[in-house]
């Protein structure tokens, strides 16, 4: 008989065997392995906290107990254990479950996440909240728990170093499971993660932490004096015994393990005896990404977030006819112009396959300072790279859209500031589909649009790609380069890249009669060009034109189109506050032009997950759509009645 179909909320685990236990654990890795091997998803984090997350939630009351879940790709464990076993097949499908916790979707998911080490900001003010700044050095008998669960890539992270020091200094009354799989998404790189592979390595510190454990349980579980007592005895008594964990007790953060991470009852104790001490405490846990999926253990980095695949040979189901992504095709192109150009390095946070470096990281990886991995820490690869860019060199930082958002003082004081030459790769631009809204990169366009001399350069395919990157290294100052998630369109590269001139518009089309203009950059071009063929059948006649920079924008160019078109008509991937076609409103309203502007690109609004192509269609940025709307503006009798869906355009 499955144990995992009777188990509706974490209570229910309490009442289970031992046997039922391990064979629960095994059921939600069966379920894992199918589910995501249909929807892809985040397999081998899930997989490595099976034991933790039920560990856990045996040791906790929930509700009122809560977790909060750091970037939240490990929650799918969670959400089978809360009420969400039938829907879990349409993980990350359209309208389906999210693939991060979201408040909307359960009473068990205390926060919505998708980036990384804001797990213990968001966890001390629940409890600053719930317990009161006074109220957080009694007994936890009378106060919810708030357990974060925080992997070591993710500790990496500033902000998560800005909670511990604030956590340290209020005592507050919470826990912090440290998931240490010595793994980011690749291999954890920097001093602390050293420091936690020197306590996990060194078997001495194993002994002497039973030795605490067994301390603290047999004391455990009497409130009140007796264990703030405790609390601070620990600490002292035990603090030059214990040495694993000293960063964490000097900040005032009592430490506890190493713990195995895969033994429930180790975990269920550890959780169980934190919670009866009333202050912060961090558990040690190590775990191993993947586990007991043979090929996601060979190959965590693969599984970490990985498509549909076959679960018996673990092959990733692709698209051979598929053309590179432009992720791939930047990857190369950077290596080619840093073969002719040494000045060149290339700073990644914690991402080099994601975004292409790792091709970067092969090549050069043997020259000392060439590449760098900063861990999961944008804003001090910005900064970073600033520094760098004044003392002579040549960086390319290659971050998500939606994670430089992180960076964005850096990108200002740092960078523009200082007028420093750092290119910046800004890779998933745009909608990025089934990871959804915190993924979705489209606000960049708006913050770098406002800042000081930065440059934008949106290439409309992987050519563009190629030639805008090469541009972008010739020019001076803060320069970015934006570029979408997914395959390129199958073009053919050159031999030699082409330098772009400087902010120079490439007018594809121009109408005979000059009836509308559809401006478009980056992947809008495309849809652009069929929109205009929709519409030369309706007999409206479109001129198309790759704009190409959105700064600076081709102002001659806009005053000329301005002057022979009725309608404008923007084309972006990117929210329509702030961004391109903002950019040319302003501009034209400065210009004193009243030629009238619709735009179209993502609204004022987090747009759902789900593939790109069902995005693109509910947010009315495909071809047919365009040409609907453009065709209701200038026929309005003649436009079909229903075919505009929510809109993103307003004149
Ligand atoms: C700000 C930010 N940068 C980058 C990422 C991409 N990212 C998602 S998970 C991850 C690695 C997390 O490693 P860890 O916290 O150790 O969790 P694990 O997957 O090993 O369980 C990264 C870099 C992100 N989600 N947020
Ligand atoms: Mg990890």
């Amino acid at each position: 008989m499955n144990v995992l179909p009777y188990i509706e909320t974490p209570n229910d685990l309490k009442v289970l065997t031992q046997p039922e236990l391990s064979q629960l654990c095994s059921e939600l890795r069966t379920t894992l392995v199918q589910t995501v091997s249909q929807t892809g998803g985040h397999l081998a984090p899930n997989l490595g906290v099976v034991e933790l997350t039920v560990g856990a939630y045996r040791a906790l009351n929930t509700p009122p107990d809560v977790m909060v879940f750091d970037v939240g790709h490990q929650s799918y464990v969670h959400k089978l254990l809360t009420g969400r076993q039938k829907e879990f097949h349409t993980l990350r499908t359209h309208g389906g479950l999210s693939g991060f916790p979201k408040i909307s979707e359960s009473e068990f998911d205390l926060y919505g996440t998708g980036h990384a080490s804001d797990s213990l900001s968001v966890a001390l003010g629940y409890v600053l909240a719930r317990q009161g700044i006074h109220g957080i050095k009694q007994s936890s008998e009378s106060f919810p728990q708030v357990v974060a669960m925080i992997g070591d890539g993710s500790l990496t992270g500033g902000m998560a170093w800005e909670a511990l020091n604030h956590i340290g200094h209020t005592g507050a009354n919470m826990t912090i499971i440290l998931n240490d799989n010595e793994m980011s998404i690749s291999e954890n790189v920097g001093a602390l993660t050293s420091y936690l592979g020197r306590i996990r390595l060194d078997r001495r510190y194993w002994g002497k932490r039973e030795f605490v454990q067994r301390q603290l349980e047999r004391r455990g579980g009497t409130a009140g004096r007796h264990l703030l007592d405790l609390g601070i005895r620990v600490r002292d008594s035990f603090k030059h015994l214990v040495v694993p964990g000293m960063v964490f007790e000097e900040l005032g953060i009592s430490y506890v393990g190493p713990i195995n991470g895969h033994d429930i009852e180790q975990v269920e104790t550890a959780v169980r005896m934190a919670k009866e001490v009333p202050e912060p405490i961090i558990i040690h846990a190590v775990t191993q990404k993947g586990r007991g999926y043979a090929p996601a253990e060979t190959n965590p980095t693969l599984f970490h977030g990985v498509g549909a695949f076959d679960i018996q040979t673990g092959a990733v189901h692709s698209n051979p006819d598929a053309a590179p992504s432009y992720t791939q095709v930047f990857g190369e192109a950077l290596v080619k112009e840093a073969e002719q150009d040494p000045r060149i390095v290339a700073i990644t946070a914690a991402m080099p396959q994601g975004t292409g470096l790792d091709l970067f990281c092969e090549r050069f990886g043997s020259q000392p300072g060439r590449f760098i991995d900063v861990g999961i820490a944008e804003e001090h690869a910005v900064g970073l790279a600033s520094g760098l860019a004044l003392g002579g060199k040549l960086p390319v930082v290659a971050i998500y859209s939606s994670f430089l958002q992180r960076a964005y003082d850096q990108i200002i004081g740092n960078v523009a500031l200082q007028d420093a030459h750092v290119v910046f790769a800004i890779d998933r631009g745009g909608l990025v589909g089934e990871d959804g809204p915190t993924h979705h990169g489209v606000h960049d366009l708006s913050y770098l649009r406002t800042v000081p001399g930065m440059q934008i350069l949106v290439p409309a395919n992987e050519v563009e790609l190629v030639d805008a990157l090469h541009t972008a290294l010739r020019l001076d100052g803060p320069v970015a380069v934006r570029y979408p998630r997914g395959s390129g369109r199958g073009l053919e590269l050159p031999e030699q890249p082409s330098q772009w001139e400087y902010g120079k518009a490439i007018e594809l089309k121009r109408a005979a009669d000059k009836e509308v203009a559809l401006l478009a950059v980056g992947r809008m071009v495309a849809p652009a060009q069929k929109a205009s063929e929709i519409l030369s059948e309706a007999g409206i006649n479109a001129s198309v034109v790759n704009m190409r920079w959105v700064k600076p924008l081709d102002e001659d160019y806009l005053l000329n189109v301005a002057s022979k078109h009725k309608l404008i008509v923007t084309l972006e991937e990117n929210t329509i506050r702030g961004g391109f076609g903002a950019g040319v409103m302003e501009f034209l309203a400065s210009a004193g032009r009243a030629t009238p502007v619709m735009q179209i690109g993502t609204p004022d609004a987090f747009s759902a997950q789900g593939t790109v192509n069902q995005l693109f269609e509910e947010l009315g940025l495909d071809a047919q759509t365009i040409a609907d709307k453009v065709t209701a503006r200038l026929k309005p009798d003649s436009a079909p009645s229903s075919s505009s869906p929510p809109s993103s355009s307003r004149a």
